[in-house]
């Protein structure tokens, strides 16, 4: 590892999420380098391994108070963050989803003593953001975490404009993109794919939390649009319930082509068996999905919205059509499906892509130069 190495404490969400993949998928390289990494959360993140050499996990303890209406989370996570911090000589606290971590982290700066303080870097993933940021009763408080951290990063070019445009924030917000490693293959394709019934017919993949954004209603309908003279199937991997959906499934005449995978954490194996991605969202600001399936070699299908036309570039490593157009959906994923040697170019175009530009190699360093650029500089003022 080129440089020291850093004592970095890292919250993030610890379940389903693409948030907190990313920060736990950056706490095992950055271990993988050499630095010294504190997971501080209410649960371990779900991905991340049971012991690794420079890993260490501090649970939050939530009182359920009798009095409290709604527990609180903030403030113990804070208090924790600074006990940690404190106890293991922490260099900074990076945090992963502003809302609430960004705000403990500047309360667990503000209790450390002097000269012994944390530095904050803020990663901005979404809809803390795009969501959370409009919401008048959290809008001023993530504003006020933003400017208070040391740095922020945005994992989109879209999403630190969007930051900038909604919350008003005047700081420099640095774009570090998402980066995904996929672990070496379990299951081989055609396991997968006789574990799924699918037999040899073509498989498209959507790997998505299921929540209103990802426009599930879409995906069912442009597969319904598509099936009529095709034969293929459609795989959900699921990070939540899919059961809302059968409804619409069925009415569409689509349920006997979909199999619904939920929670499953060998993704890659599945992503690996498929032939075709495909994202439906109104709003993403990168999707971690589509790079996964890059990695693996299979292009998207994907609405071009936020942040996704940095990662697929329209025509050479994926196909992109405007948000909520069913019919231009169909028509990508119809020409993908209908021309193998065309999906097998993109495939292999989305892969050298992927590792050239989000690969841990070429994203890493740019949060080691951060942390040593934070470290180097005073703490800021906390008003
Ligand atoms: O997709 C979600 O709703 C979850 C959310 C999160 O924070 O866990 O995802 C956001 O962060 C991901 C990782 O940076 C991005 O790949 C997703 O595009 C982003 N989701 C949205 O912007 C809706």
């Amino acid at each position: 590892m080129p440089g020291r190495s850093f004592r970095v404490g890292i919250t993030c969400y610890p379940s389903v999420g693409g948030s907190g993949i990313l920060a736990s998928a950056l706490g095992e390289e950055l271990a993988r380098r050499g630095h010294d990494v504190h997971f501080i959360s209410y649960d371990r993140p779900f991905r991340l391994p049971a012991a690794a050499p420079r890993i260490h996990f501090h649970p939050v303890e939530i009182n359920d108070y009798e009095l409290f209406k709604y527990p609180d989370y903030t403030l113990p996570l804070s208090v924790k963050m600074a006990e940690v911090a404190r106890d293991h000589a922490l260099d900074l606290l990076h945090v992963h989803y502003a809302v609430p971590h960004a705000t403990a982290a500047i309360l667990a700066r503000a209790m450390s003593r002097s000269g012994q303080e944390p530095r904050v870097v803020t990663t901005l993933h979404g809809t803390d953001t795009t969501l959370l940021g409009r919401d008048a009763g959290y809008g001023p408080a993530i504003s006020h975490a933003l400017t208070r951290s040391d740095a922020v990063t945005a994992v989109s070019g879209w999403l630190r404009d969007e930051t900038v445009r909604l919350l008003k924030v005047r700081r420099p917000i640095d774009v570090i993109p998402n980066f995904f490693t996929p672990r070496p293959p379990g299951r081989s394709r055609a396991e997968i794919r006789a574990e799924l019934g699918v037999g040899e017919a073509p498989l498209v993949v959507h790997v998505s939390n299921l929540r209103p954004v990802k426009r599930i209603d879409l995906l069912l309908e442009t597969i319904a649009r598509t099936l009529p003279g095709r034969d293929f199937r459609l795989l959900v991997l699921a990070g939540g319930d899919f059961r809302p959906f059968v409804a619409q499934a069925e009415r569409l005449g689509v349920a006997n082509r979909v199999v619904v995978r939920e929670n499953v954490f060998e993704v890659e194996d599945y992503v690996a068996a498929a032939d075709v991605g495909l994202f439906t969202s109104d709003s993403e600001s990168f999707c971690l999905g589509i790079l996964e399936a890059m990695f693996l070699g299979v292009p998207s299908v994907s609405t071009g919205v936020g942040g996704v036309p940095e990662v697929v570039e329209d025509g050479r490593t994926g196909l992109l059509a405007a948000a909520g157009d069913g019919a231009g959906l169909s028509a990508a994923l119809a020409a993908l499906l209908d021309d193998p040697a065309r999906r097998l170019e993109m495939g292999k175009a989305a892969r050298h892509r992927a590792r050239a530009c989000f690969s841990a190699e070429a994203v890493v360093p740019c949060y080691e130069e951060l942390y040593a650029r934070v470290i180097a500089a005073p703490p800021t003022p906390a008003s």
